[in-house]
């Protein structure tokens, strides 16, 4: 326990001896089963990966870790990364563990605020920029020509070796490839390295089968579901608001080599699942983490026969990155009252 990434799954990772065996607990997250909502969409069993669990609460750390380190053994002292949030917060957190000096560049405006008060408070050197996360992507992409910086976005390989592990983790716990997982996409590198590494296990044995890969973006930021990129995405899953993923023939291929589907889901049908997912289990995650589940539901709602099928929702990201979301779609009246019993029971419908 707590080992770490690097260490537990060293055999499957391009490490070194000298690479530095960092961690910071990143990995071994839970693996929950559902106990409403998968007899309400009718599965044989659904299990929940809660990587909002890892230290930074995304499941970027998985990855950043690999990354890091790589970028250390190299010789590296600043990474650099654009971001919609928990990439920035995971490098920053790295790079204060690691004594590295960590820029950011989030897009203006559509950064959660918990995830920006992560990359502030690890000391990081977040640059705003005024545009979508798009166009702070391609700004990294070539500053590392100008700067010596070591780029920790997802289109470096070593962030996707790092986020395969949590396939393994599944699996391990399972015994076996689930039959669908469900997951997000944004800048589509998790669906990428999860389905890496359900390849891996089955390649070598590990695993009997490999699941259908079933991944979700957000209605107005489907460029792989609509086939050409989106200029201005759009959605409340701000995580996830992204118009030209750089992973995206990768994912493609996720999709078409596993049988699997890349679909969309509206902000209501996102809204929704994150509001179940928390009232109905007791998971509160981030609404781009809910895509997972709102794709299932409406996997199910269009007759999906998962009776027999082991189903795994990947959420990503925890709750807390955005609390002011979870404040704004609550129907719940917060009550007031004077500091006395007669009060407090008054108010809860019974009299002294
Ligand atoms: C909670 O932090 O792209 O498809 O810059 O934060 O691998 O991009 C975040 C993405 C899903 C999508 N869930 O994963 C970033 C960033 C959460 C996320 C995704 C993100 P990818």
């Amino acid at each position: 326990m707590g080992e770490g990434v690097l260490r537990h799954y060293a055999e499957h990772l391009p490490l070194t001896p000298q690479t530095p065996m960092i961690t910071m607990g990143e990995g071994e997250t839970p693996l929950v089963r559902s106990s409403h909502l998968e007899k309400e969409v009718g599965c044989g069993a659904l299990y929940f990966k809660l990587e909002g669990c890892n230290p930074t609460g995304s499941f970027k750390d998985r990855g950043m870790v690999v990354a890091v380190a790589k970028a250390m053994e190299e010789g590296k002292t600043t990474i650099l990364c654009a971001s919609t949030g928990n990439t920035s917060a995971s490098a920053a957190a790295y790079g204060a563990y690691c004594g590295l000096n960590t820029v950011v560049l989030v897009p203006k405006g559509s950064v959660a605020q918990g995830k920006l008060s992560q990359a502030v408070a690890y000391g990081a050197r977040v640059v705003i920029v005024d545009g979508n996360f798009d166009q702070a992507l391609t700004l990294v992409r070539q500053l590392p020509e100008y700067l010596p910086m070591s780029l920790v976005n997802s289109v470096n390989p070593y962030r996707l070796q790092g986020q395969k592990t949590a396939a393994f983790e599944v699996m391990d716990s399972l015994g076996d490839a689930p039959d669908y997982l469900c997951i997000p996409v944004g800048n589509a590198g998790n669906i990428t390295a999860y389905w890496m590494g359900f390849q891996e296990y089955a390649d070598s044995g590990k695993a009997t089968k490999r699941p259908k890969m079933m991944g979700f973006q957000a209605a107005g930021a489907a460029p792989i579901v609509l086939g050409h990129a989106v200029e201005s995405p759009e959605t409340v899953a701000s995580a996830i608001r992204i118009g030209n993923p750089a992973s995206w023939q990768l994912a493609e291929r996720a999709r078409d080599e596993s049988g699997g589907a890349i679909d969309s889901v509206s902000d209501e049908q996102i809204l929704e699942a994150y509001g179940l997912m928390a009232s109905r289990e007791g998971i509160f995650c981030e609404p781009a983490s809910a895509a997972s589940m709102a794709g299932l539901m409406k996997l199910a709602s269009q007759g999906a026969d998962l009776k027999d099928k082991t189903v795994v929702c990947v959420i990503t990201g925890t709750g807390l990155k955005d609390p002011d979301l979870a404040m704004q779609q609550t129907t719940t009246v917060l009550q007031e009252t004077a500091p006395d019993l007669e009060s407090v029971l008054s108010i809860l419908g019974r009299s002294v």
